[in-house]
């Protein structure tokens, strides 16, 4: 089967004004959709035409592994915001932030950092593994998942993600995202989920 571009779990104006129509517009029609055309593409006739799109992310290499991945990346961190987004986590997953961190703030202060301070294109992932919780940052298309760790949220700190809405200011965008938008429902799903 080929690959697919999965529904948008939100209108395309449920993030306003902290994301626009116009940025999810742009985002998920042209670079999200693309990223799929491009895998179709790209795996026709090869070895990755019909699998699973975790084993392309996962084993494939070039441009084959970045458009795999930009489709999970993508997936995930539309999943990651929510238009009643924002607040802070609660239950086992607050408790292990709170271990791995020392507090919330300083969570939110660490991933903060690390989402502005990621040079370039990339990601900003929460992440689980054997040691516990951890911040990571990726470049490009890269993910969690090719390093053995488990994602449990991210925000996409490419400058499609956020330049028609804030132009250079990320901090703005990764600071609207924290306060707005994350959906801490999710990443206690998926922390839950071990
Ligand atoms: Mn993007």
């Amino acid at each position: 089967m080929a690959f697919e571009l999965p529904p948008l779990p939100y209108s395309q104006r449920a993030l306003e004004p902290y994301v626009s129509a116009d940025t999810l517009s742009f985002h998920y029609d042209r670079h999200h959709a693309g990223y799929v055309a491009n895998l179709n593409r790209l795996t026709a006739g090869t070895q990755w035409e019909g699998a699973e799109l975790d084993a392309a992310a996962q084993g494939a290499e070039g441009p084959i592994f970045n458009n795999a991945a930009q489709i999970w990346n993508h997936t995930f961190y539309w999943r990651s915001m929510s238009p009643d987004g924002g607040g802070s986590p609660s239950g086992g997953l607050r408790e292990a932030i709170a271990a791995a961190f020392g507090s919330i703030d300083e969570f939110r202060r660490k991933f903060a950092d690390a989402a502005v301070g990621l040079f370039g294109s990339g990601w900003t992932w929460l992440v689980a593994d054997d040691n516990g919780l951890d911040i990571m940052q990726t470049a490009n298309a890269d993910l969690p998942l090719r390093h053995g760790r488990r994602a449990l949220l991210v925000v996409d700190v490419w400058e499609h993600a956020y330049y028609l809405d804030y132009q250079n200011a990320r901090a703005a965008y990764v600071e609207a995202f924290l306060d707005h938008l994350v959906n801490w429902e999710f990443a206690a799903q998926n922390f839950a989920a071990r």
